[in-house]
């Protein structure tokens, strides 16, 4: 039983269905794969449709983008039961993706600006959103979005290598931590959930588990490596988490929406860290309670509303 300030005691259910991180390799196009993490770091991998994957990401519902082709620039949705749809042609090279704030990013290789675009799903239509090359030589072949801090995430062999937080709105890249410790520092699949960073496509050929980066140590932090689904290979690819079911209100994912909330859902305003180690597997976008895919203080009038009997999301 858990015991909040403003509403006293409320029993705990089951928990929600767990996430999952998505992997898929590019070119030789292997079963894709997924896991719900259990076990860390002796994980197990779910095998799914066989598919080429350049980029991946997830949009909240669990709905997953993936991109791939000759140029990178087909883009297609699916869920882990749903072979992919092909939706649109993008009009830049994409080689990671990313989703965010209800938006799709990738990072773009070959565009006259290497950088992050922004995407539009149903046109294919990408506009340069941040040159991040230019003076740095990045190029983020793995990247994700993070909900506690609203923060992308990047990871780069190139220039200064190792993995950065990006700021999407001022352009400032910070480096948290360097390349894994491997022989071959490669990563080219990203996916950030719980606070934490899992880096995909290493070099499984070489023997190079999969790392996590919980991003809670803060900077110059501990790369921990978990299984490898993919032993065999040598490829690129990409990742996404595919987050819990998003219950709107829900802040302690007991399985309703009540006074109960409250104090957890101040939490995660002011200390999302300190939420997310709180609760553990709650999709912190339960908060978002105007459904702008971010929480923050646009979010308080919403949530008072639905819980005193008003409009929900
Ligand atoms: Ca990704
Ligand atoms: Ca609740
Ligand atoms: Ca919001």
């Amino acid at each position: 039983m858990r015991c909040f300030i403003l509403i006293g005691c409320a029993w705990i259910l089951p928990g929600p269905v767990p996430a999952d991180l998505f992997v898929g390799l590019e070119g030789s196009a292997p079963a894709t794969r997924s896991s719900d993490l259990s076990g860390f770091p002796n994980v197990i991998w779910s095998k799914h449709f066989a598919f080429d994957v350049s980029g991946a990401a997830a949009r909240p519902d669990g709905t997953l983008f993936l991109c791939n082709g000759a140029f990178t620039t087909r883009l297609y949705t699916a869920t882990p039961t749903r072979r992919p749809q092909l939706i649109a042609t993008i009009s830049v090279d994409i080689h990671a993706l990313a989703f965010g704030r209800d938006t799709l990013w990738g990072f773009s290789n070959f565009a006259p600006t290497k950088g992050i675009y922004e995407i539009n799903p149903a046109t294919g239509q990408a506009t340069l959103v941040l040159d991040v090359h230019t003076g740095t030589s990045f190029r983020f072949f793995a990247l994700d979005y993070n909900p506690v801090d609203d923060l992308l995430y990047g990871y780069t062999e190139f220039g200064d290598s190792g993995l950065y937080s990006i700021n999407i709105d001022t352009g400032e890249m910070l480096k948290i931590v360097n390349t894994i410790p491997a022989a071959n520092g490669q990563g080219r699949g990203m996916a950030v959930g719980n606070n934490t960073v899992y880096l995909t496509a290493t070099r499984g050929d070489d023997s190079i588990p999969c790392f996590a980066y919980d991003l809670s140590q803060g900077a110059n932090g501990v790369w921990v490596p978990f299984t490898q689904p993919y032993p065999q290979f040598h490829s690129t690819g990409g990742a996404a988490w595919i987050p819990d079911p998003v219950s709107p209100g829900d802040m302690n994912c007991d399985g309703v929406f009540n006074g109960g909330d409250i104090d957890p859902f101040f939490l995660a305003l002011g200390d999302p860290a300190a939420y997310t180690a709180a609760f553990p597997g709650c999709n912190i976008l339960n908060g978002d309670m105007n459904s702008d895919g971010r929480l923050d203080g646009g979010d308080i009038d919403p949530f008072f509303e639905c819980l005193g009997g008003g409009a929900c999301p």
